[in-house]
């Protein structure tokens, strides 16, 4: 197909999905008139085969929404009432440079932080968009530890930063396990090569707390209780190891600490693993047999996995199975985290961390909130806060000191944004940004192996702005002199690969523009094992079942950090895989169980993505109201009906929702799906009102799922 077709008065053009999801898919926009009039999923692409879906279906009515933010405004009313005024893009930028050179000269220019997240993933306007203007300003880092950064953490220090699985040989796969991974809502695109799987006779086992769907399409679905997993996949290793089930070979050529490992497992028997986790001792033994026996065997994990206390040790328990086993010897078998690994970037260039002077502190995301109330003992108090790309009101925990600290009169926060999130209420200069079809992009993925083009279908709507244009005209009102900043779009997507990697071999940006898309060049998923013969990125080339790079301490990856490296945050990293009890956990604090006897998470919903969508009337009719699903014993306990208004708590806050009495949540755990507005909540507060700042073991990856609550009739 070429860039641009036309029937008749109709254009289609090659583009792509924005969202921060796995498939990124690629998405044919049809534009008549200047206007565009509807989008669809590119038949051709071998992941996305032609469809969207519920959260892009309908694209163009986030692009015309009447409510989307077209012109720069400044704050009329109080923080947070949502009442502006129209300015030129000229006041707002010469408000934003003042305000910031007076900050600069009164307390330094750390005293600015950045906030940013994937409200578009492209590697022109996405994560590192803003991070050499700030690494040059001398801003505080900003730690965007919000996704997966436990996981990669553990991944790597097991297999290293290997693209692992092809998600397309899942296809070939004869036992696949679904970990932590509510595919059909999060990650719809790669089901198809599951279900293929399945109907050629794999066995489709899903380890999730709530009986998602796919768990409801499985040949077996394993209930366990958050944040106890650990147990269940040293249980694993326990009986592969006692029973002898290993592939001797493969652990001999291929691991390192073996020895050391299969002492380590003795204590963590299925009996143990059973009265942790509430996973019958016997359903754990013949899925460890089950999963030796069968290869090539898959799994699948999601990213929430990550989300207790001990959720980065899981991830080393469950990424060494696959090496015990000898699962990599064929093209179907292994474990799939991020295909991201597999994408030649050029983060040292996007990033550009050589800007950031020496010294400069960082603030993790997740304690936006006591940041912004002087909770953090900082030497530099933030005193302006500029937000794109992310709304950390739904998606940052701490929901309650958050909003004081945005309601702060001497807080000087600017927000880049499509609609006035809960976030944009209290900012005092607000900017509009354009929609993925009024920009180019191109798209790395985190859930397949193609690297993806999104030509622009119309022009900017309003005054808006892409996210790559607002950082060239911050750095022309600071008077940047380096012509680095100034580069255009097709100069940075040019910069953002690097090019001359094998794995770019064939890829062109002329060849992009024809047909939207391209396959990194690696062997098809066909033929796929890429340790068939070892050769992991890690160390010792080996899967490290006792870790080496444990020795250094905890760490967050530089991708997590606009690129600043060098940093151990010190804290002590078990070499081999070890069980860690949930923070809030009868078992570490009984009085706290005491008052709060739930269990809450807080997962993505079907039809939002994150918090985008959550104000949109097609995706809230789908998601229906905010509702916790509970079981029926939790709920015939506490008296409360189906449908009834909830209320939920514990010490840090509460929201209120419809109970959807129900047992796809198992007893004793409750769960409300992510992305809901505070704007249009039941009492001013969502989930993330009741979050934890908590880091888990690693990479300082959330606990959102290590959250103890109670739950009453209203
Ligand atoms: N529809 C939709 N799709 C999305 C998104 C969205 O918001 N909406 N967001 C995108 C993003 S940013 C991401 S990171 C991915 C995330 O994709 P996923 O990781 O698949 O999604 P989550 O909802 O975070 O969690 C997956 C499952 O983990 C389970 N879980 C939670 N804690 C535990 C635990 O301790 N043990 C076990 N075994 N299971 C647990 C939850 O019940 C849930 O079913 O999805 C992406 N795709
Ligand atoms: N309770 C709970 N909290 C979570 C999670 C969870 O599962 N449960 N998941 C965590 C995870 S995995 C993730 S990835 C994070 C997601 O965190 P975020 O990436 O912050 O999530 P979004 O809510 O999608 O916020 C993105 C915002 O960017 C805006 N936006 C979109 N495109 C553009 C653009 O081109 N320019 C600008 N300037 N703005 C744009 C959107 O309108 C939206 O308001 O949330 C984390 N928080
Ligand atoms: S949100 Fe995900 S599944 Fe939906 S169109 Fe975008 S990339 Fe595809
Ligand atoms: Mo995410």
């Amino acid at each position: 197909m070429s860039t641009q077709t036309k029937t008749g008065h109709e254009t289609t053009v090659l583009a792509a999905c924005p969202h921060d999801c796995p498939d990124t898919c690629s998405m044919l926009v049809k534009v008549q008139d200047g206007k565009v009039k509807a989008v669809q999923g590119n038949p051709s692409h071998p992941f996305t085969q032609g469809r969207l879906c519920a959260k892009t279906n309908h694209y163009q009515e986030r692009v015309y929404h009447p409510e989307r933010l077209l012109y720069p405004m400044r704050r009329t009313g109080a923080k947070g009432s949502g009442q502006f005024e129209r300015i030129t893009w000229e006041d707002a930028l010469n408000e934003i440079a003042q305000r910031w050179r007076t900050t600069i000269a009164e307390s330094g220019p750390r005293a600015i932080l950045p906030y940013s997240y994937l409200g578009t993933q492209g590697l022109v306007n996405g994560l590192t968009v803003g991070d050499p203007f700030f690494n040059k300003l001398g801003a505080t880092v900003s730690e965007r530890t919000f996704c997966d950064s436990g996981a990669s953490t553990a991944y790597i220090m097991t297999v290293g930063p290997t693209p692992g699985m092809d998600p397309e040989s899942f296809q070939h796969s004869k036992l696949i396990i679904l970990w932590a991974c509510n595919m059909l809502s999060t990650n719809a695109h790669m089901w198809p090569f599951v279900e293929k799987a399945q109907r050629n006779g794999a066995k489709l086992i899903v380890i999730d707390p709530v009986r998602t769907r796919g768990a409801q399409q499985a040949d077996q679905h394993i209930r366990i209780k958050p944040g106890t997993d650990t147990a269940l996949a040293l249980a694993m290793m326990n009986v592969i190891v006692n029973e002898d089930l290993i592939d001797h070979d493969y652990v001999a050529q291929y691991t390192t600490g073996f020895d050391e490992l299969k002492a380590h497992v003795q204590p963590y028997t299925p009996e143990f693993a059973a009265e942790v986790s509430g996973v019958d001792a016997e359903v754990i033994r013949t899925l460890a047999r089950e999963y030796a026996a069968t290869q090539p065997a898959a799994i699948r994990i999601g990213v929430g996995i990550e989300r207790s206390a001990g959720g980065g040790q899981l991830v080393r328990a469950v990424t060494s199975l696959p090496a015990l086993v000898g699962a990599w010897r064929k093209p179907g078998g292994g474990i799939l985290q991020l295909p991201l690994w597999a994408f030649p970037i050029n983060w040292d260039g996007l990033h550009r961390a050589d800007f950031i002077p020496e010294g400069t502190p960082v603030i993790n995301q997740w304690h936006l909130g006591r940041a912004l109330t002087h909770d953090l003992g900082l030497e530099t108090p933030i005193q302006s806060l500029f937000i794109y790309n992310s709304n950390p009101l739904v998606v940052a925990p701490d929901q309650v000191r958050l909003i004081e600290g945005l309601s702060r009169e001497d807080l000087f926060t600017v927000v880049s944004e499509h609609f006035m999130t809960d976030t944009a209420r209290y900012a005092d200069i607000l900017l509009p940004a354009t929609t993925q079809v009024e920009q180019v992009d191109l798209m790395f993925s985190w859930g397949h192996f193609y690297l993806t083009l999104n030509q622009q279908s119309v022009p900017p709507i309003g005054e808006a702005v892409s996210n790559s244009e607002l950082f060239r005209r911050l750095a022309r009102a600071m008077d940047f002199e380096d012509p680095f900043f100034y580069r255009d779009d097709e100069e940075l997507m040019q910069a953002s690969m690097l090019w001359d990697h094998p794995a770019m071999q064939g890829i062109t940006m002329e060849g992009l523009r024809a047909t939207g898309y391209a396959r990194l060049n690696m062997p098809s998923a066909d033929t796929y094992a890429p340790h068939a013969q070892g050769g992991f990125p890690t160390p010792s080339g080996k899967v490290e079942l006792k870790a080496s790079m444990a020795a250094g301490g905890n760490f967050v990856l530089p991708v997590f950090r606009q690129g600043y490296n060098g940093f151990q945050d010190g804290g002590p990293v078990d070499a081999l895989p070890t069980f860690h009890v949930r923070h809030e956990s009868a078992a570490k604090d009984p009085a706290l169980a005491g008052r709060f006897p739930l269990s809450m998470m807080s997962p993505k919903s079907h039809a939002f993505i994150n918090s985008n969508y959550g104000n949109m009337r097609r995706q809230l009719a789908h998601q229906g109201e905010q509702y916790v699903l509970i079981n029926p014993a939790d709920a015939s306990a506490r008296g409360i009906p189906q449908g009834a208004v909830v209320t939920v708590q514990n010490g840090r806050g509460t929201f209120k929702a419809l109970a959807r009495v129900t047992d796809e949540a198992m007893a004793g755990v409750v769960v409300t799906p992510l992305g809901y507005w505070i704007d249009s909540s039941i009492a001013g507060a969502t989930p993330a009102a009741l979050n934890p700042t908590a880091f888990a073991d690693l990479g300082r990856a959330p606990t959102f799922s290590d959250n103890l609550v109670e739950v009453t009739l209203d």
